[in-house]
């Protein structure tokens, strides 16, 4: 099977997982709660995150309930930063993946509770998950390391640094670097980390997919920077040019496009090389790597 095909294969795998969500009976309220929280989470996203835990839970050993619903829980929290990133007090966005942002549908207080409603279902699934596992403690563990990274040791303190960063003059390289692996990387970090965990590989093999994966954050973090100005808006499905328009400090910005091009083929080599030292048959993760380094959305 080649690369694009099991990539195909996989994300409508998590795509029918993620359809599943939301559909029990529900009260006017929810109704309205669930059709945003589904409107966003079933638009057509990339479905890296879970992916990644996926593909790194199967170098460990089997794929069971507790590595898809960890996953699923994974893509539920990037669903609600995307919604809460897109609303006015934050980016202000019209547009994601093509589509009218989560408020331009619902409004900005259904969006605001849509995200909230995200972040906590997501916890919820994988702590009722450790509940009926019968590797509770890999599932809890799991759970530990996604709410420290998704929280305020991770992606919150990031989006909070980015904010602060914009209004300040301080633009070096340090400071991007912080607000990347936490901003972006650490979800991506996180879902790595969490297939690992639940499939109980060592501390030594967990110390490597957490290297493997900043890297992995950090050099998505670049391509998103390098899209926004040579991507194609109909195929990324947004504005292009929004960095420059909301002067964001941007790794082009302050080191210029070709060296950021050259900084993400590093980062690329460098996990790639770091996976290499991982047992188990990673070539689907190597492929998936490649991908990402040359995604044009
Ligand atoms: C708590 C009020 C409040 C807000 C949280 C934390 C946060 C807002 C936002 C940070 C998350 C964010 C937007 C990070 C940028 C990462 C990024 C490049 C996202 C796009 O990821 P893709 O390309 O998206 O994987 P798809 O569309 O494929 O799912």
């Amino acid at each position: 099977m080649t690369f694009k095909v099991k990539l195909t294969k996989i994300q409508e795998l998590i795509n029918n997982k993620l359809e599943d969500l939301f559909n029990y009976p529900a009260n006017i309220y929810q109704e309205k709660l669930f059709d945003s929280m589904k409107y966003s989470l079933n638009s057509g996203g990339k479905r890296l995150r879970p992916i990644l835990l996926i593909e790194t839970a199967k170098l460990f050993g089997d794929i069971d309930s507790e590595v898809y619903t960890a996953a699923i829980a994974v893509e539920m929290i990037h669903t609600y930063s995307l919604i809460h990133d897109d609303l006015p007090c934050m980016d202000n966005d019209d547009l994601r993946r093509g589509n009218p942002t989560n408020h331009i549908v619902y409004g900005v207080d259904t969006a605001l509770l849509s995200g909230d409603g995200l972040l906590n279902s997501s916890y919820e699934l994988i702590s009722k998950a450790a509940l009926n596992s019968n590797r509770p403690i890999n599932v809890l563990k799991a759970l530990s390391h996604l709410s420290m990274r998704a929280g305020v040791d991770g992606m919150i303190v990031g989006q909070v640094a980015d904010i602060e960063s914009d209004k300040s003059d301080d633009n070096t390289a340090l400071t991007l670097e912080y607000i990347n692996l936490n901003k972006t990387g650490a979800l991506i970090e996180a879902s790595m980390v969490c297939g690992a965990l639940i499939n109980g590989a060592s501390d030594e093999d967990i110390e490597k997919i957490s290297k493997i994966a900043f890297n992995l954050g950090l050099c998505f973090q670049l391509i998103d920077d390098i899209l926004d100005i040579e991507g194609d808006e109909e195929t990324l499905g947004k504005p292009v040019g929004s960095d420059e328009k909301n002067k964001k400090k941007t790794y082009p910005n302050i080191i210029g496009i070709s060296e950021v091009k050259k900084l993400a083929f590093d980062l690329t080599i460098e996990s790639k090389k770091l996976l290499n030292h991982i047992d188990g048959d990673t070539k689907f993760l190597d492929e998936l790597f490649d991908y990402l380094l040359t995604r044009k959305y």
